[in-house]
């Protein structure tokens, strides 16, 4: 049996080296990472156990026989080992579910513990006689159990191939074939030398190819998956951090420019040694501390930036606070401020960090919703609000306006959920619950003439729009002139076509359609003159500045005048005076809508309004 040392002693010291690298730096730290730190300290183990065994077979005495086989159990018991942590590393890679093949390894593993520790008696595999070591040929256990591992590994690695980047896959494939290659040599030369070595070299190879994180030289910084490990170990030991988020338009270029790196790495040295800079996106890098921080020096510092290089950065510092919250919290909170904010330097307050862990329950809530797709959601509330019609005198139609009661939070209101709704895609939900809400109302009361539902533009160009509202269309049955569908204008011209060609399919089943917020952000007369509407809803600003100023009352009246002429129905929205009243009637108005008559009103009180009369008018 030909051994040196000096294999095991290099393994041990690889392996010193990477468990030291391992917990100085932020590398990808999920659950397969404790598989190869296991893997490592094993290995450490069956090194020391090889250095042992291969001094004590040096002089056989009838003395030391028993440490001898003790020796070469614990050594091959630990070297089996580490082959299972492997195959088990790779399952997980795979995310092999195969029940079969993991009862096979456990039963294989069991099956070889239970050679070795029998080999004294039973004299397979490894024996000692006449203080004399045997290796019983192919018998062999260590390359019998090293062709079978391999085996498996390959079955298991081709058969999920395809969840692996092809590059990711010949760097394992090749990573094995390359050990099998040493292990055979080894057979051929009856040696021991490299036994640990062949483990060794997966374990670099996993790390290397699923672990390393990417710090950037030149400019002193990790990724984002180093930061989110950085944020778990902090959480884990400190009571709640400083998050530091920086905001650098044109990041990449600016990164060219020499000085700005310089004055990175300097800031970076002055806050604290131990710590990093992260790269959290595109152009946003992030610090985060346990330790007090001194505000003072990255505002003088960004400040200086900017005068010099003209770096238009924002800046944000999310103080201590004892909720630890996962890294996405933190960018998405920050991302959101970043949007609002003006300055270049923002102290984020409990009021905030309330306002925002609202947003982010809101968000729960209407993705939840969404989820449950129930059209009868009991937080998903319709209020109404009263139109009267100059024409009968009587409040027989209404606008359906969406309020929401969530579990934690009471009522909120369109302002606060719209928005996240409509960044999130889950305002469609919303709408087809309040509009089966809304049918459902008219169905059962025959009395009112007409309500009217909300379409948001980033809806309505979706590609099942149309047959999702037709699904809950045909679930009822009324005169569909009882429903209108109010939209705005659209700023995206190439949506405007696809837009024009639903509301006229809706317009000609007789819904009517309403142009709402008339006068607010971009009203474009030519979209306006090419859409089919019934009604035009001049927003409440034009109503208020026609009671203030005469130019803008004639722009007003000339404007619902053409409305008037061309066959659209003008009605005015946020009247509450009397003047408003009497003003908008002498506009031209078939319809008014505000306070003076009534706030939104929760569905079910609708009926109280439908057959008053309002006398207070006078044409
Ligand atoms: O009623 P109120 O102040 O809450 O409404 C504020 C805004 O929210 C209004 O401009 C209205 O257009 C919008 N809104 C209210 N209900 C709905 C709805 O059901 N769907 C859509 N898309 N918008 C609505
Ligand atoms: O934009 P839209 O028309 O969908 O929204 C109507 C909004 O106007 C609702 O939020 C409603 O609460 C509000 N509103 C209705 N009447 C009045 C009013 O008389 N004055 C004011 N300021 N707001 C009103
Ligand atoms: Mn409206």
């Amino acid at each position: 049996m030909e051994y040196s040392k000096v294999g095991d002693i290099i393994v041990l010291l690889v392996c010193l080296i990477l468990i030291l690298t391992l917990s100085m730096t932020y590398s990808l730290r999920n659950k397969k990472l404790i598989l190869i730190k296991i893997g490592l300290v094993n290995l450490m183990y069956c090194c020391c156990l090889s250095i042992a065994f291969n001094s004590l077979v040096t002089h056989i005495t009838e003395a030391n026989t028993y440490a001898i086989y003790t020796c070469h159990n614990a050594l091959q018991i630990s070297l089996l080992l580490e082959l299972v942590l492997f195959i088990y590393y790779v399952f997980d890679l795979v995310n092999y579910k195969e029940q079969s093949f993991k009862v096979a390894v456990l039963i294989l593993t069991l099956l070889f513990m239970f050679l070795e520790l029998t080999s004294i008696f039973t004299h397979i595999g490894f024996y000692i006689e006449n203080n004399k070591v045997h290796n019983t040929g192919v018998s062999n256990l260590y390359f019998v159990r090293y062709a079978l591992f391999m085996t498996m590994f390959s079955v298991v690695l081709k058969r999920k191939s395809k969840l692996l980047a092809q590059r990711i896959y010949i760097a394992l494939s090749g990573t094995f074939i390359m050990c099998d290659i040493i292990v055979f040599m080894q057979w051929i030369h009856d040696s021991e030398t490299y036994t640990t070595l062949v483990l060794l070299l997966p374990l670099i190879v996993l790390l290397f190819l699923f672990h390393s994180n990417s710090y950037n030289s030149r400019l002193g910084i990790l990724d984002r998956e180093a930061l989110a490990s950085r944020l778990n170990d902090l959480c884990r030991h400190a009571r709640g951090i400083y998050f530091v988020y920086l905001q650098i338009p044109n990041f990449q270029k600016i990164c060219l420019d020499d000085n700005f790196v310089e004055d990175l790495k300097i800031l970076t040295s002055m806050t604290h040694y131990s710590d990093y800079l992260f790269r959290c996106s595109n152009d946003v890098l992030a610090f985060i501390y346990d330790k007090e921080i001194c505000e003072d020096i990255f505002e003088k510092a960004f400040s200086a930036m900017k005068t010099e290089l003209r770096v238009n950065h924002k800046l944000i510092i999310v103080p201590k606070n004892n909720v630890c919250k996962k890294l996405s919290y933190y960018t998405d909170f920050c991302s959101f401020l970043a949007r609002k904010m003006t300055g270049t330097f923002y102290r984020v307050s409990s009021a905030d960090f309330e306002k925002f862990s609202k947003g982010v329950y809101i968000k729960e809530q209407l993705l939840d919703i969404r989820d449950k797709n129930d059209l009868e959601d009991e937080r998903v509330k319709v209020y109404c609000q009263p139109i009267l019609d100059i024409e009968s005198g009587k409040f027989t139609t209404a606008e359906s306006l969406m309020r929401l009661e969530l579990p934690d939070i009471g009522f909120v209101y369109p302002d606060v959920f719209i928005p996240i709704a409509e960044s999130t895609g889950l305002i469609h939900t919303l709408t087809l619950i309040i509009l089966n809400k809304v049918c459902k109302y008219i169905q059962a009361n025959n009395e009112i003439t007409r309500i009217s539902v909300n379409f948001s533009m980033y809806e309505i160009t979706k590609p099942d729009f149309y047959d999702d509202i037709m699904s809950i269309l045909l679930k009822y049955n009324f005169k569909y002139s009882k429903l209108g569908f109010e939209v705005t204008e659209s700023v995206e011209a190439e949506d405007f076509g696809v837009i024009e060609g639903i509301l006229s399919k809706f317009r000609s089943l007789g819904i009517k359609i309403y142009l709402d917020d008339f006068g607010t952000g971009y009203s474009n007369m030519e979209h306006i003159f090419k859409l089919p509407i019934d009604i035009v809803k001049i927003d409440k600003s034009l109503v208020i500045s026609s009671g203030e100023n005469e130019v803008s009352e004639f722009v007003v009246d000339r404007l619902s005048t053409m409305f008037d002429t061309i066959g659209y129905s003008v009605l005015y929205e946020g009247i509450e005076s009397k003047s408003d009243q009497d003003r908008c009637i002498t506009m031209k108005a078939r319809y008014l809508q505000g306070y003076r008559y009534s706030k939104p009103v929760p569905i079910e009180n609708l009926s109280t309004f439908t057959n008053q009369m309002y006398s207070n008018i006078e044409k």
